[in-house]
């Protein structure tokens, strides 16, 4: 494609919305097991003989409902990201389409923020878990849009922003913490960086965290762990890594599938590079939609909207506004890049 802007931001939003849609079916549907690959390939064969008049289409859950909200927020600004107009949306969003599997808690921020008109767009976050915050993986899920409009910025405008997205529902740092090293995983894979210097540039990342220890200790834990398997191409790492809602424990192992697929996976042969990165994501078990999302986001926008199988398109919903929207995104950038 001439456009390679357009390619990779095609390839986020489609990533996204499509692991999000193909993990969707299968979120805790195994306990907190893993699935062995060979459950993978089956489920996908399916999809290659999908017909939307018979079948129907795999519908997408709360994290392409608040993604698309980011996206639309900044849209419509255009300059920077306005918490008030970001929250508005969130509980319009909620409000419209309750059913989309939202986390049990952050539904009471929607209703405090609803109830005072977000006058204080960052006050009921703050009051979650007797004032604790979440340290659930719904900031993270959300935050490649922010990633997208960043792109040409510095990584601390990046990171700021992710951070004032965030905190609209979520306030732990853990969660704060997942939604920025998510950000700047998607920016780096917009930018094509390769897996050692965004290895690299992650766990640097992490250890620039040092006046919040508890995040820079725990996520540097879990890129050891991946540091570790990559140099063995251990593909087995649910239990090590984790899958669960917090964005501890899914955050990395998005990442980690993401890096890992870059390589060959013999169960996996027969796939292209997007599809075992959302495989292997899934695999994991657990929270496979939002696994699946992040790491489809980091996977479409590192290899753009041509390694996308066409047939997934008639599968999932949510697809083209995801394609209509990146390219808002693209003319945006292009658009604020050049003012500068
Ligand atoms: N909600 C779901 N899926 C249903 C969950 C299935 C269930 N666990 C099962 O076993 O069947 N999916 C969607 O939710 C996740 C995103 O959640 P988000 O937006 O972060 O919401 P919330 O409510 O803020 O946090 C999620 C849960 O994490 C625990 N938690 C968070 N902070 C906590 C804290 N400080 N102390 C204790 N627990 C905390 C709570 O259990 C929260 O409810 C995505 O998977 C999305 O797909
Ligand atoms: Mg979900
Ligand atoms: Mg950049
Ligand atoms: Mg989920």
């Amino acid at each position: 494609c001439e456009d390679e802007l357009q390619e990779r931001f095609r390839g986020c939003m489609l990533g996204a919305v499509l692991g999000d849609c193909l993990g969707g079916p299968l979120e805790f549907k195994n306990g907190n097991n893993s699935f062995p690959f060979s459950r993978l390939k089956r489920e996908f064969r399916l999809y290659d003989a999908w017909e939307p008049e018979r079948d129907g289409v795999l519908e997408f859950t709360d994290d392409t409902a608040m993604a698309r909200q980011l996206a639309y927020s900044l849209l419509e600004t255009r300059t920077h990201l306005d918490p008030r107009n970001l929250a508005r949306r969130f509980v319009d969003e909620y409000h419209r389409e309750q059913g989309r599997g939202y986390g049990e808690a952050v539904t009471e921020v929607f209703e405090k923020l609803h109830k005072s008109d977000c006058r204080d767009p960052y006050g009921p976050a703050k009051e979650q878990f007797k004032t604790e915050g979440s340290f659930g993986n719904g900031a993270a899920m959300r935050v490649h849009p922010v990633a997208m409009f960043c792109h040409g910025r510095s990584r601390t405008e990046l990171l700021e922003m992710a951070d004032a997205s965030a905190r609209i529902t979520h306030s732990h740092q853990l969660g704060v913490r997942g939604a920025q090293l998510q950000a700047y995983a998607v920016s780096m894979a917009l930018d094509g960086v390769d897996s050692k210097a965004f290895l690299a540039n992650m766990l640097e990342l992490v250890e620039s965290f040092s006046e919040d220890p508890k995040s820079k200790h725990t996520y540097r834990y879990k890129f050891e762990i991946m540091r570790k398997a990559l140099a063995t191409k251990n593909d087995d790492l649910a239990i090590a890594l984790g899958n669960g809602v917090a964005a501890l424990h899914s955050v990395p192992s998005a990442i980690f599938s993401f890096l890992r697929a870059q390589s060959p996976i013999e169960q996996l042969r027969d796939s292209s590079r997007f599809v075992r990165t959302v495989q292997l994501a899934i695999s994991f078990g657990g929270d496979t939609d939002t696994i699946g999302s992040m790491a489809g986001a980091m996977a479409g926008a590192y290899y753009g909207e041509v390694d996308v199988p066409e047939n997934f398109l008639d599968v999932c919903e949510g697809v083209y506004d995801a394609i209509k929207q990146a390219d808002g995104l693209v003319k945006l950038v292009r658009e604020n890049l050049d003012s500068d």
